[in-house]
C-alpha cells in the first residue's frame, strides 16, 4: 500500500483555507508544550501564542502528533493531550516516520515543526530557542537536528537565539558552514536566549518584517532552500542577565553529567533545571520569549502576505 500526504498530515479547515487565500498562517511547535514546560503553564503558553497571533490578525497552527496523523493546527483539546500525556514521542526528523506509522502520539521539535510546516507551506514558524551545538560537543557529538533542518527546509524561524545551555559560538559556525542565514532583529549580535545579547556579532540585521520577507523571497527566488533563522531578542524588561543564567547553567550541566542523561533527553532535563534553579524566572523569560517571537512572526506574515501571495515553501 502506497500512503500519500495527505492520508498522513491534516490541515486544519481554516488554516487550509488561509492559505489557499494567501493569508497570513504562522507555525508553532509542540515540544516546548510536551517537554519544555511544567503543567499547566505549558498549555496556558501555547494557548496564549495562539491569541497572540491571533490578535496580530494571523492564523496560528500548532503543529503535533495525534495517534499517527500530523495535524497543522491542534485543537485546544488535542493542546491538552499534548501537555498531560506522559507517554508522547519527542519527534525530530528522524523519528516522523515512526510516529506516523505506529500510530502515535508526538509533540514535534523544531526540526519537526519545520519539516511539517514545509509540506503544508507555511512559511513562517515561531519558536523560544532552537537547539544546537551542545557544550562539550567534541567529545559527545550531540548537535541538535534543528540545524540540520535549517540547512534543508526553506522555513523562516523566528527565535531568540539558540539556548544559552549550548555553545553559541560553535552553533554559528555550525549555521555558516550550512549556508543559513542568521539574521539580528534590530540588533548586530546573537541574542542568548534568556539574555538579550552575547559578544558574538552577527553579519547579517534587519530592522523591520518587510526585510525579513524581502530576504527570504530573494532567497527562494535564487533557489536557495536553506532556512532563514531570524534571532530576536527577548524584550529587555523580561530579560534574565548573562551572569545570573551562567551559574544556573553550569550547575544543570553538572547535574546532567552526575545522572548520566544523554540523547533526546538532554534539553528538556536542562530546561528543567534551570526552570528550577532559578526559582521559576528563566520559565517566564521563556513565555515572555516566545510571545514577542510571536508577534514578529506575524509581522513578517503579513510582509510576505501583503507583497502577494504567500512565499511559498514547496
Ligand atoms: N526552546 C525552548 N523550549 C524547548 C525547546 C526549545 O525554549 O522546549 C525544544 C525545541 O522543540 C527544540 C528542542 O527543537 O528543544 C531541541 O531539542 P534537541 O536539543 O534535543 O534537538
Ligand atoms: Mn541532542
Amino acid at each position: 500500500m502506497r500512503e500519500s500526504l495527505r492520508d498522513i498530515v491534516s490541515i486544519r479547515e481554516d488554516v487550509r483555507s488561509a492559505l489557499a487565500a494567501g493569508l497570513p498562517v504562522i507555525a508553532l511547535e509542540s515540544t516546548i508544550i510536551a517537554h519544555g514546560m511544567p503543567y499547566p503553564r505549558n498549555v496556558e503558553t501555547a494557548l496564549q501564542a495562539e491569541a497572540t497571533a491571533r490578535a496580530a490578525g494571523v492564523l496560528a497552527a500548532t503543529v503535533g502528533i495525534l495517534d499517527g496523523r500530523v495535524r497543522v493546527g491542534l485543537t485546544r483539546d488535542e493542546i491538552e493531550t499534548l501537555a498531560r500525556a506522559d507517554d508522547v514521542i519527542k519527534v525530530s526528523r528522524r523519528d516522523f516516520a515512526f510516529a506516523v506509522a505506529e500510530g502515535r502520539t508526538g509533540a514535534t521539535t523544531v526540526c519537526g515543526t519545520m519539516l511539517a510546516a514545509g509540506l503544508a507551506g507555511i512559511p513562517v514558524f515561531a519558536t523560544g530557542g532552537i537547539g544546537g551545538v551542545h557544550r562539550g560537543a567534541e567529545q559527545s557529538l550531540d548537535i541538535s537536528a534543528d540545524l540540520l533542518e535549517l540547512a534543508r527546509t526553506p522555513v523562516i524561524v523566528v527565535s531568540a537565539g539558540a539556548k544559552a545551555i549550548l555553545d553559541l559560538p560553535k552553533t554559528l559556525e555550525y549555521l555558516e558552514t550550512q549556508g543559513v542565514p542568521v539574521v539580528g532583529y534590530r540588533t548586530g549580535s546573537f541574542p542568548a536566549f534568556y539574555s538579550c545579547e552575547s559578544d558574538l556579532p552577527l553579519d547579517l540585521r534587519a530592522d523591520s518584517p518587510e526585510q525579513i520577507a524581502a530576504l527570504y523571497r530573494t532567497h527562494r527566488a535564487l533557489g536557495l532552500s536553506q532556512g532563514i533563522l531570524v534571532a530576536n531578542p527577548v524584550p529587555r524588561e523580561h530579560e534574565v542577565p548573562r551572569e545570573a543564567m551562567e551559574g544556573h547553567i553550569r550547575r544543570a550541566l553538572q547535574d546532567l553529567e552526575s545522572q548520566g542523561i544523554s540523547g533526546k533527553a538532554v534539553t528538556p532535563f536542562l530546561l528543567a533545571r534551570i526552570v528550577e534553579l532559578s526559582g521559576g524566572r528563566a520559565l517566564e523569560t521563556n513565555v515572555q520569549l516566545l510571545l514577542s517571537n510571536v508577534r514578529l512572526a506575524g509581522e513578517v506574515a503579513w510582509a510576505l502576505s501583503r507583497e502577494g501571495g504567500v512565499g511559498r515553501t514547496a
